[in-house]
């Protein structure tokens, strides 16, 4: 191997100077890198090291940026930044942060979009060979999807939409075999038998499409990929070529410190690199450590569940191929057998099978995060809250954090919380989290006066470090709470004066806001965002000067404007009308912002509250 292989790419054309004999020592040159930047820094390094060969030979053979590259949710694209001028980002670790986890345009203009969500690589390349045809130009398009993506609708739209529209259109079909979990779904079978018949069993679901088709066994070969690929370089029609890799490749043995799932990594390959552990890797600095929110509540909230599934056959856990980062781990899945079901990447189906179950007497729980909740918008309305069916929706890493642009849970309280029939409620505890789950999973709950979907917002890392403090809990939990009065406002403290209602995760911030003014003021944990508890409003509305409203969410459109337009529709006398102020998220994308930054930005710290009010009240 030639050391410094890699140092000398600065784009594409150094890829195609290089020796054909150069091409498999870059591959391990490159593979050794992503390693050690797993180590370094974490990420989807698993996705990366199957894809390895398969982007050499695309950067050898076409000519990005005029041929135009697509990767499907592009976890999958560290090795092209390497190969189109950002390889020191991954070589050099005080670099690193000057590439993002994703494609980007601001980056490279060999990035196509900012994509974090899977399936839609195919209709975005229909549209590009849709806009280049109409002016007449020749440059490829090329897709690159996923086993696990091609499960998302969406890309079954775009699949249906390249054949139908002709033209040129290159489908590369990364099969590795595995989702983050195992790919789920009947279409695995027939891909199965497709890879054991080198490309010629049928039924083919590409030719089923319209689509012509070739097939590469020897995905981490780059001189069949470099071959194949130039085979439908400039082709006039769509073509998918599927090539059989393997996720994980490289990931020694040693890896299985990263176990994230107990999965096993310390057989012989191929098993290695289709291990769930492989998808996404934790940095060395991160190991040891207890849980983070997702997991930690994740379980409490698995245990629970699993406690019911004796009583109730028709409890089912829905993971929209998201198990593991929630805590619904391989042993549970494990146990949970029936109960459980991964659907494989498909929100928008996994909410209306949920609403199908609840309509048949079930008792369906989706476990996903905010962001990839957005995916089901429309059933969120329709099958599910317009039909009030009781659905029960565990959103994952909701509100504010440091995650990048594609996956920021910042906008589900605007998004949810206007849905109307849906009730949604924030805990700010584990224990609260389990009352709300039982509530919201009791089969019980059909015949009462709230029989509808019930959306839990998981709470995230400020609730968990309170959570660990016996004065906050003996606090803020709600012990016996049943039922529907899980949906009144729950007075944690009561002052004079200023009221402080801290939205679910805001709670510990609304507390450290009353304990730092000269004055006792009240502390109130809203439990929910959907609606307001009117009745506790119109209290504090007639005994208190000043009402702030905190969310770790986007303002517009959010939590805290319900509160302010319900006082000023009160029309109260200007005397005694109470003052509100809000605070929450301006409406923006932010990208890997640390949520402390974010906090400062957003006045969601205790010195910004606290001045807002004294310049109020004094
Ligand atoms: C809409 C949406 N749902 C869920 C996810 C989480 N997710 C990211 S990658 C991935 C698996 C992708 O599998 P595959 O396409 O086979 O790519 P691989 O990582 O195996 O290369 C999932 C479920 C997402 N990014 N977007």
């Amino acid at each position: 191997m030639h050391d410094g292989l890699l140092r000398s790419i600065t784009g594409p054309d150094d890829v195609k100077a290089l020796r054909a004999d150069q091409l498999p020592d870059l591959c391990a040159e490159i593979r050794t890198t992503l390693l050690d930047y797993g180590h370094r820094h974490g990420g989807h390094i698993g996705s990366n090291l199957g894809l390895v060969e398969a982007t050499v030979a695309l950067h050898r053979v076409f000519d990005s940026p005029n041929d135009r590259i697509v990767f499907d949710v592009s976890h999958q694209s560290y090795v092209h930044k390497m190969l189109t001028g950002r390889a020191q980002a991954y070589l050099d670790p005080a670099r690193a942060g000057e590439t993002t986890g994703f494609t980007n345009p601001e980056e490279s203009e060999h990035d196509q979009f900012v994509l974090g969500h899977t399936g839609t690589s195919i209709s975005l390349a229909c549209g590009l060979a849709k806009a280049r045809d109409a002016r007449g130009e020749t440059n490829n398009v090329i897709a690159v999807i996923g086993d696990g993506s091609l499960s998302s609708g969406v890309a079954f739209e775009g699949l249906n939409n390249a054949a139908e529209q002709g033209g040129n259109l290159i489908i590369v079909f990364n099969d590795n075999e595995m989702s983050i979990a195992e790919d789920f779904g009947g279409m695995y079978g027939p891909l199965a038998r497709l890879r054991e018949s080198g490309g010629t069993a049928q039924p083919n679901i590409f030719n089923a499409f319209g689509l012509d088709y070739r097939y590469v066994e020897q995905g981490n070969d780059v001189a069949a990929l470099v071959d194949a690929f130039t085979e439908v370089k400039d082709i006039d029609h769509p073509v998918v070529v599927h090539i059989h890799t393997l996720k994980g490749l490289g990931l020694p043995a040693a890896d299985d410190r990263h176990e994230v799932d107990h999965c096993d990594l310390s057989g012989s390959e191929p098993h290695a690199g289709r291990c769930e552990a492989s998808h996404w890797q934790t940095p060395d600095a991160a190991l040891g450590k207890p849980d983070d929110p997702r997991k930690h509540y994740g379980k409490l909230a698995m245990a629970a569940l699993e406690r019911c599934f004796a009583a109730e056959p028709g409890l089912t856990i829905i993971s929209p191929a998201t198990p593991g980062s929630n805590g619904i781990t391989r042993e549970f899945r494990e146990r949970a057998g029936s109960h459980y079901v991964d659907t494989g990447i498909t929100e928008s189906h996994a909410v209306a099978f949920a609403a199908g179950i609840a309509r048949a007497g079930g008792t369906p729980v989706v476990a996903t995060t905010a962001s990839f909740f957005q995916r089901a918008y429309d059933q969120f309305f329709q099958e599910m809250a317009l039909n009030r069916q009781p659905v029960t929706l565990l959103s994952f890493l909701s509100g504010l954090s440091g995650s990048d642009s594609t996956h920021s849970g910042a906008y589900d309280i605007a998004m949810f919380g206007n849905i109307p029939g849906l009730i949604c409620l924030a805990p700010t505890s584990g224990y609260d989290f389990l009352g709300m789950l039982d509530w919201a999973t009791d089969p019980a709950r059909r015949g009462s006066a709230h029989p509808g979907p019930i959306l839990i917002r998981v709470p995230s890392e400020t609730v968990l470090a309170a959570d660990a403090q016996s004065v906050y809990r003996a606090t803020c939990e709600s012990r016996g709470i049943t039922g529907a009065d899980w949906l009144r406002w729950h007075a944690v403290r009561h002052g004079s004066e200023v009221a402080i209602l801290g939205l679910g995760n805001m709670l510990p911030l609304a507390l450290q806001v009353a304990d730092a003014l000269p004055f006792d003021a009240t502390v109130v944990d809203p439990r929910q965002f959907g609606s307001l508890d009117g009745e506790a409003l119109d209290a504090i509305m007639g005994s208190h000067r000043l009402i702030v409203a905190l969310e770790d969410g986007q303002r517009e459109g959010g939590w805290g404007e319900k509160v302010a337009t319900y006082c000023a529709n009160r029309r109260l006398p200007r005397a005694v009308a109470p003052h509100v102020l809000t605070f929450g998220a301006v409406k923006e994308f932010t990208d890997r912002v640390p949520l402390d930054e974010l906090d400062e930005r957003y006045g969601l710290t205790i010195e910004s509250v606290v001045d807002a009010v004294l310049g109020l009240i004094d």
